[in-house]
């Protein structure tokens, strides 16, 4: 059976399908990712970026970056992967974790969203001074005002998102750990390397799901995976859901 049919035979018979999205799912709508080609903002790395030692020593440069992403984002539409996992979604037992903050599997409809890393549209107190919402949402592009400060104290807001250093959200952690009680884990579009995000294929594995990688190349996870397929995310799974509409079916 060739790998896309049997891509296909595992998600139709899966009650619960659980698929974690990296930044490969939004390619096709123009959304940079991180690493790779066109992976770089004036040369330089999102880990030099995204992190809180970064921000303390330069939140303007910190929030131009961010401010550039949420005009690009703004442009940006869902393509074909995002429509086929949000029609996925309407399954029972179906769940998404996604380390993109761009909103886009939102803005296609897909239901159970993890936001594993956070929202780039929701912002928060910087110095957590309580006077605030924990996280309040501003689609402004570009913002008025850069750095945008707390509508409580004054002093600098940040993006609402998770860096490094930073641990992810201890309720996110729980719902994502989860997750990986399923019968199929599908990772797609992630270089599979930031952790602890990366650690869930293989948490999957070990509780007994099948596993299986769509990826343009080959990733760490590629080898812990049952099965993997390289290929445009965008056009690998409308063509596992075309498989689906012919395959013998459980769950659909
Ligand atoms: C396509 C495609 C198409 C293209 N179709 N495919 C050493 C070992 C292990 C861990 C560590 C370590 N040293 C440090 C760490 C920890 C660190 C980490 O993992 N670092 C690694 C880089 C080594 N992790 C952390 O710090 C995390 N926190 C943590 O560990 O906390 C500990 C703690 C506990 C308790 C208290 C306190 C602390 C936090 C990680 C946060 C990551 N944040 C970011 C930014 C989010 C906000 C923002 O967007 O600005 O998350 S970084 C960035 O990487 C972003 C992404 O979500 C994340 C993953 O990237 P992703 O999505 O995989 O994108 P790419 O670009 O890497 O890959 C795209 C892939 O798509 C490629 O493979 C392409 O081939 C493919 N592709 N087009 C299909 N059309
Ligand atoms: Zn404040």
């Amino acid at each position: 059976m060739d790998r896309l049919a049997e891509a296909a035979r595992r998600v139709a018979s899966a009650s619960r399908l659980t698929v974690l999205t990296g930044a490969g799912v939004s390619a096709a709508s123009g959304v940079p990712t991180f690493r790779g080609t066109g992976g770089l903002w004036r040369s330089y790395r999102p880990e030099d970026l995204a992190t809180p030692d970064a921000f303390r020593r330069n939140p303007r440069l910190v929030w131009e970056w961010y401010d550039w992403r949420r005009q690009v984002i703004a442009r940006c539409q869902p393509n074909a992967a995002h429509a086929v996992l949000a029609r996925w979604s309407r399954r029972p037992g179906f769940t998404l974790v996604t380390q993109n903050v761009d909103g886009l599997h939102e803005r296609a409809g897909t239901r159970h969203v993890i936001r594993f890393h956070g929202s780039i549209w929701d912002l928060r107190c910087a110095g957590g001074c309580g006077g605030a919402p924990p996280t309040w949402h501003d689609e402004t592009v570009p913002l008025a005002v850069l750095p945008p400060r707390c509508p409580a104290c004054g002093g600098l807001a940040r993006p609402a998102v998770v860096w490094f250093g930073e641990a992810i959200d201890p309720a996110v952690w729980e719902q994502a750990l989860a997750s990986t009680a399923c019968d199929v884990f599908l990772t797609v579009g992630t270089s599979a390397v930031v952790y602890p995000a990366a650690a869930l294929v293989h948490e999957a594995k070990h509780r007994g799901a099948a596993t299986v990688e769509i990826n343009l190349e080959g990733t760490p996870a590629s080898d812990v995976v049952d099965l993997a397929l390289q290929g445009p995310a965008e056009q690998l799974l409308p063509a596992v859901d075309r498989l689906l509409q012919t395959t013998p079916a459980a769950g659909r």
